[in-house]
């Protein structure tokens, strides 16, 4: 058992002034139990904990620290830039860079707006979408995050669903009303309400891969024909690649599917772990955003000098050799646990795409969200503090996907799979 001492008294001081001790309830450990450590500082691969407990980091805050944490030369750019002061509220020449390298890696982004999170992406493409075709609902897949923005508090994922309240309070009738839940992977829930509610519906809102239900990949032509279906309906499709942009390609799910969205959305990866959120797509539908169109949306920080700074330093570092090196490093560790699941008969399952993955504590295959539902999360919850009692610190809910960055190395893998087999021995009594 790690020592936590000062992690649970600092827990015990948060609890007192911050709901739930977080800023964000997934990082609570509400399902997993216990105290989350309280993280003092992150190098590549590696967080230590205010107890000065290391941890092999697989999380990287939820995707953004691709190149690992503090990456030396991300740092030393931040510095020079800080130098110049913080934020201008005033058009720089940085944000012009970082929108024209998210253009030229995504082929479906034609223009570019730069917000905070990607909560304000998300909610601004739905904006969008409303304000061009004049309709007001749209269709989400249960399970899937969007952000917490109202309309998405319905049958969300992530923290929603670890928390059992994928419907949140506060979220008013009119708003939900106005929400159409499909199911991920089953384009005939899709189809239906498309057929039950002609001309209403301005757009679809997808993760290309589910990566808050854990990692779901797209079945055969799941994507293909969620396309067609929005072109023949009229409606925007929507990719929130949040998570998936720059993440499992360089142009994302648009690129490794060959699929182009009407409008796409990203955050994470371009931030560089700093706070940013971007929405784009066609020329067609992003002029008409305000200034240049009538769609408000604004932001005092958006395309903040430090946080853009961050982002091109990231992406500058994103190779194809980068993509091929983390692809190599799933691989190693999907084959790992492939072979402990043959050899001990471990009732798991588990998806990856590229550096994304999730192991879900079910023999079922896992196409939605209702397949993760037969996931034991009882066992998973021990897995997970084994995981971590053994300096190994993964997502704290089965909801979650993991990350792999540049800075694990074949060896690092290959540690944590014995790790991994320990936890799993202990949870299966084998
Ligand atoms: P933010 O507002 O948290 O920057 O982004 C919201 C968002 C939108 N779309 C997708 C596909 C996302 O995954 C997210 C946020 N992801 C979660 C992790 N599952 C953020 C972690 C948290 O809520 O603390």
């Amino acid at each position: 058992m790690k020592k936590l001492t000062n992690s649970q008294q600092l827990m015990e001081r948060a609890q007192k002034i911050i709901p739930g001790g977080v800023n964000s309830p997934v990082r609570a450990f509400k399902s997993v139990g216990g105290t989350p450590p309280f993280i003092m500082k992150g190098k590549g691969a590696y967080i230590w904990d205010e107890d000065g407990n290391r941890y092999i980091d697989f999380v990287g805050s939820w995707g953004p620290l691709i190149l690992g944490h503090a990456h030396p030369e991300v740092i030393a750019a931040l510095k020079s830039v800080i130098d110049n002061g913080t934020s201008f509220g005033a058009p720089t020449k940085a944000e012009i860079t970082l929108a024209q390298m998210i253009i030229d890696r995504v082929p479906a982004v034609e223009m570019v707006r730069l917000v905070n999170s990607g909560t304000e992406a998300t909610m601004s493409a739905i904006r969008v979408a409303r304000g061009v075709t004049g309709r007001e609902k749209f269709i989400k897949f249960d399970g899937c995050y969007h952000g917490h923005g109202d309309s998405f508090l319905i049958a969300a994922g992530s923290g929603a669903l670890t928390l059992g309240e994928p419907n949140s309070p506060g979220v008013t009738k009119g708003t939900a009303g106005d929400t159409l839940l499909a199911k991920f992977n089953d384009i005939d829930s899709v189809e239906n309400l498309f057929k039950h509610n002609q001309n209403q519906i301005a757009a679809v809102i997808v993760e290309p891969v589910n990566g808050n239900v854990g990692c779901i990949p797209p079945q055969n032509n799941f994507l293909k024909d969620l396309r067609s279906l929005c072109t023949q309906n009229n409606a925007l499709l929507i990719f929130d690649e949040v998570m998936t942009g720059f993440r499992i390609a360089s142009g994302g799910a648009n690129e490794l599917y060959n699929i182009d969205a009407d409008l796409l959305t990203f955050g994470k990866v371009i931030g560089g772990g700093l706070p940013i959120g971007a929405y784009g797509g066609k020329k067609e539908f992003m002029s008409e955003v305000a200034p240049a169109g009538p769609i408000y949306q604004a932001g005092t920080l958006s395309g903040n000098p430090v946080a853009v700074s961050a982002g091109i330093e990231t992406l500058k570092r994103l190779t194809p050799d980068s993509y091929d090196q983390l692809e190599t490093l799933g691989a190693q560790l999907e084959n790992g646990i492939q072979s402990m699941i043959n050899q001990h008969g471990f009732p798991l399952t588990q998806h990856r795409v590229g550096s994304m993955f999730s192991l879900f504590f079910t023999t079922k295959s896992i196409h939605n969200l209702d397949d993760v539902n037969t996931c034991d999360i009882s066992k998973f919850n021990e897995y997970f503090h084994g995981l971590l009692d053994r300096g190994v610190y993964i997502a704290p809910s089965q909801y979650e996907a993991g990350f792999i960055s540049l800075a694990h190395t074949q060896e690092i893998i290959s540690d944590v799979l014995e790790k991994i087999e320990d936890s799993l021995k202990e949870v299966f009594n084998s």
